[in-house]
């Protein structure tokens, strides 16, 4: 398609079809073109990356630069390439440690007032889990009701945020080897909030100039996030809003509603979202709906937001990261709510165009355009209600209102938790069942594929065609972010999808009723698939630590610094991770070839790039062989067909 950008220039973009593989977005995408909105799907096509920033080796931490090093230039204070490669890939890891522990911060703050009863609206719901962390903090539960315990472990968890010395009490939840060799090689992880100190000190200029020893501290930060911030805020936010368990849910555009209020929360923390699902459903805010002639509030999420509403709630997902400004152009959003991260500072711009009101909450998050109302614990459900009101005084100010069809349903809420009980049964819940499957055979691995979705490669296309070769070969596929929306719009997170997965892997699906995809969650989730993967090298049989069992990850999509940190914890944890699009360190051979293979004799895992999505398949199927080679399951062993007797003793053998 040709249009004229701002300086009069013809400018050719690619047709919709070839941006995404979501029809809902393609049309959206047309359709904001003819409403004069501009998208990222346009900007991409006009803005062209600079290769010296996506490959690592543009340094501007000091004003002597900002240098762009070659492997012929250094920088002016001498920095090499592998200097600035690793120093800009550990800020990286930072960034994305940051946003994921913040997020904790403000959960473990609501948490702790909800222990006191200090927010309404916020209780302590999941006792198992709240006796189960406490134990693994050694908190004496002996005499104390729930919110005695609950306030003691909040105290801890921040406590633990900003640990000077000694390793966080959760690494404790890794297999034993596993920690000793994070003990070996210096990386077992302090507070995040150090962690994240001392790498923005490490690179500040003229610190730490041996790229060894500053990746071995991004090693270090990853782990605290992945181990500690991350994992805080699942667990806690778990106890206060319920476990998941599987739940039925719709996703796509096609969940907006052309005779309803519609509101959409977008970003990441629960903890507001949670209760705009209670004020939508307020018999009074009903009413005052219908007064303005709707016929009630629908209410959808974008993002991790959606991620986390959807696995206890089951409220639909309107769409993943690049469907934020496309849910705007189908005129019938009336409210979008954010938090923070992952909101794109165009949205009020796309706003106007149409009658959606961007409202911010946070004081962290505030976009030009946008209207602000503040959310605090004390006040949530007053703030939940007021927005919703607003909603419903913009509805009768639409305009002209298209939403797209499409809306499937999926399966959402494999927490471990779940995993454990669906595998084993609820009255020996295990990860035997598991374990003895991948061990015969029938399913060859697991691996966890991740993280957002990015205008530079085509939307959804690359997870989900990924992730169907995946399961074509008996890998059993975790998912959690943008990457759990785009799979579940491509109809793979439903039982059914087993008929296009491996008949060993379809054989366990169908005997158990599961998805061959599993939705785990939000990215600050993917903490639950470190404690799945730990479990499963606890209940023996694939090896003694996490760099040994059939698994592995990737982010073939990614776009935000907390892919990185993510990533990085994997592959410091013993997996080995997949990148598509670009690869962060690229410009440096070094540093790239360190991440590749080296970084293995120290953490067990690695790194690997591979933007074509059946190659990456292929990549991760080899490493995952290499591991069953290693563990001597190898060979396949004869297959048996369940009958109804098996089915119902869901003993999975
Ligand atoms: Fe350039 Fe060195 Fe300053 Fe980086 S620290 S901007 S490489 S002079
Ligand atoms: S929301 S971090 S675009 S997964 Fe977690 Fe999606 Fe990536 Fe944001």
């Amino acid at each position: 398609m040709k249009k004229q950008n701002e300086n009069g220039e013809n400018k050719f973009y690619p047709a919709a079809s070839e941006q995404t593989s979501c029809t809902a977005s393609a049309k959206m995408i047309n359709k904001a073109k003819k409403d004069g909105a501009e998208t990222a799907f346009d900007r991409v096509a006009s803005l062209k990356s600079c290769s010296f920033g996506s490959g690592g080796t543009c340094c501007r931490i000091c004003s002597m630069g900002p240098c762009r090093v070659t492997e012929t230039r250094t920088g002016v204070c001498g920095a090499t390439t592998s200097t600035v490669a690793a120093r800009n890939f550990v800020r990286m890891i930072a960034a994305g440690a940051a946003a994921h522990s913040d997020h904790a911060r403000e959960v473990i703050f609501t948490f702790i007032a909800a222990a006191k009863g200090e927010v309404p609206g916020y209780e302590i719901k999941d006792d198992t889990k709240l006796h189960a962390l406490a134990k693994t903090f050694d908190i004496n539960v002996e005499g104390k009701d729930k919110n005695q315990i609950a306030l003691e472990l909040g105290e801890r968890a921040l406590a633990e945020m900003s640990k000077q010395q000694g390793e966080i009490t959760l690494v404790k939840q890794a297999p034993k080897k596993r920690q000793e060799r994070w003990r070996e090689e210096g990386i077992s992880p302090r507070g995040v909030d150090r962690e994240i100190v001392e790498t923005m000190h490490r690179t500040h200029m003229g610190v730490d100039q041996d790229y060894k020893n500053i990746l071995l501290h991004g090693c270090r930060a990853s782990l605290a996030d992945g181990w500690g911030g991350s994992m805080l805020a699942t667990e806690l936010q778990d106890i206060m809003f319920g476990t998941p368990i599987p739940i039925r849910a719709k996703v796509n555009l096609g969940v907006l509603k052309e005779d309803e209020v519609n509101i959409i929360v977008h970003g990441h923390e629960p903890l507001l979202s949670e209760m705009i699902v209670a004020a939508t459903r307020d018999p009074e805010l009903v009413e005052q709906a219908k007064e303005a002639g709707a016929k009630g509030i629908n209410l959808a999420g974008i993002c991790c937001t959606a991620n986390e509403i959807l696995m206890r709630k089951g409220i639909p997902v309107a769409g993943n990261f690049l469907q934020q400004e496309l849910a705007i152009c189908t005129g019938a959003v009336d409210a979008m709510v954010v938090d923070v991260q992952c909101i794109m500072q165009s949205l009020p711009t796309v706003a106007q165009c149409y009658h959606t009101e961007i409202i911010t909450t946070s004081s962290k998050g505030k976009i030009l355009g946008a209207t602000h109302m503040e959310f605090d614990h004390h006040n949530a459900i007053e703030t939940a209600k007021n927005i919703v009101k607003r909603a419903i005084k913009n509805y009768p100010k639409r305009r002209k209102v298209d939403i797209p069809k499409e809306e499937i349903e999926l399966v959402a809420g494999f927490s471990h938790e779940t995993i454990n009980y669906m595998l084993g049964g609820r009255f020996r819940a295990s990860y035997r069942p598991l374990n003895d499957n991948i061990i015969n055979g029938r399913i060859k691995g697991v691996v966890g594929v991740v993280g957002c979705n990015n205008p530079r490669v085509k939307h959804d296309y690359v997870h989900t065609t990924l992730v169907k070769e995946l399961i074509a070969n008996n890998i059993l596929v975790l998912v959690t972010g943008c990457a759990a929306i785009s799979c579940a719009k491509e109809g793979l997170l439903i039982p059914e999808a087993a008929e296009l997965a491996g008949a060993g892997l379809r054989e366990v699906c169908e005997a158990v009723g599961i998805p061959p995809v599993l939705h785990c969650g939000s990215c600050v989730d993917n903490s639950r698939i470190l404690v799945a993967v730990s479990e499963i090298v606890k209940e023996g049989g694939l090896g003694e630590d996490i760099s040994e069992i059939p698994a592995a990850g990737c982010a073939p999509e990614w776009m935000s610094e907390k892919a990185v940190a993510i990533g990085q914890y994997f592959v410091s944890s013993g997996a080995v991770v997949g990148f598509g699009v670009s690869f962060p360190t690229a410009n440096s051979e070094i540093i790239s070839d360190y991440l590749f293979k080296e970084i293995e004799e120290t953490t067990g895992g690695k790194w690997f790039y591979e933007p074509d999505p059946v190659k990456m398949a292929k990549i991760l199927i080899e490493n995952i062989d290499k591991r069953r080679k290693a563990l001597g399951i190898d060979r396949e062993k004869e297959r048996v067909l369940y009958d109804m007797e098996m089915r119902r003793e869901l003993e999975i053998v």
